[in-house]
């Protein structure tokens, strides 16, 4: 796969997975930082934004507390339109760069992907699993459930969205950085057999060393790598502005170097951005860092 590559930048305003507001801002504050004309100089061919335009309400029966799961209706709605658009940019061989709002968004990112990618290897950089389904939540919140629901786990407005499930195998799903399990989620690491780098191994191996497992372990035997980042599972001191922010994280130059091993890899074919929260700080600190790291994973080299 050519370094060089067409980009499609999908913008998911879209917050409601997430217990509090604000993710929605998530893609705006992160173009703002100068992001296409950076993407451009890279040398990549970068074509027109699509917005998925959701029905950001919270008016009528939006709460689905039935389910157990908060807006259950309008994350499916809005998960079945990005659905639609990765699935059409990867059919036609350019790079899907979905920018969230919320990690709920994961669920139509990937399902589309799923459509063209039958064996999708996806590594998913978060402090938290997004593991938890109805019975184990401890938040109804959706975004702590979409990777469950990737793995066909969960409602069926979910799992079934965009395609048969499961959309993912659990041996080509790979977790870096995490450090906020519920009970639930560890059960089900356990028993699906989910490869799962925690802080813990992060400092004993060294991200380099978890960077070569994880690209062997989503790039065996599968026909595309998807990055799904959290923009949590970096260190609250360098991403402050985020919804569910947990200490003892990546540090800023664990995280470039993750990226920078992706791009060098060469395997990559598609990234999602999720949980940047600007009304959570004032000088658009997370944005930045986001954008940044988009950039390394495109290629961008310190020398
Ligand atoms: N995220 N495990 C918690 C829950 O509510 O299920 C937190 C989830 C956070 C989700 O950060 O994408
Ligand atoms: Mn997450
Ligand atoms: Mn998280
Ligand atoms: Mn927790």
């Amino acid at each position: 796969m050519s370094r060089l590559k067409t980009i499609t930048v999908v913008n998911v305003p879209f917050d409601l997975g997430a217990g509090r507001r604000g993710a929605a801002l998530g893609p705006d504050a992160i173009l703002n930082t100068g992001l296409i004309p950076r993407l451009t100089s890279l040398g990549h061919r970068v074509e027109p934004i699509r917005t998925v335009n959701p029905q950001n309400t919270t008016a009528g029966n939006s709460v689905n507390s039935l389910s157990g799961l908060l807006h259950l209706a309008e994350v499916a709605a809005t998960n079945r339109e990005l659905a639609h658009e990765t699935a059409a940019i990867a059919a036609s061989g350019g790079f899907p760069l979905v920018l969230g709002g919320d990690h709920s968004v994961a669920i139509g990112t990937i399902s589309g992907l799923a459509q063209v990618h039958r064996k999708l290897g996806v590594i998913w950089f978060d402090a938290h699993s997004d593991l938890n389904t109805a019975e184990t939540t401890p938040s109804g919140n959706i975004h702590g459930m979409s990777l469950s629901a990737l793995l066909g786990k969960g409602h069926d407005l979910l799992t079934g969205l965009g395609g048969p499930s499961p959309k993912l195998r659990p041996e080509h799903v790979v977790l870096i950085g995490v450090r906020d399990l519920d009970p639930g989620e560890k059960a089900l690491i356990a028993a699906e057999g989910i490869r799962c780098f925690t802080m813990h191994d992060i400092d004993r191996l060294g991200m380099a060393k978890v960077m070569e497992e994880a690209l062997r372990v989503a790039g065996d035997r599968t026909d595309g790598l998807h990055i799904s980042f959290d923009i949590d599972s970096v260190d609250p001191y360098e991403a402050p502005g985020t919804g569910t922010p947990v200490r003892g994280g990546l540090s800023y130059r664990e995280a470039h170097l993750a990226m920078e091993l992706l791009a060098e890899s060469g395997l990559v074919t598609s990234a999602e951005l999720v949980e940047v929260n600007p009304t959570l700080e004032s000088d658009n600190r997370t944005a930045k860092l986001a954008a940044e790291l988009i950039c390394s994973l495109l290629g961008e080299t310190i020398l």
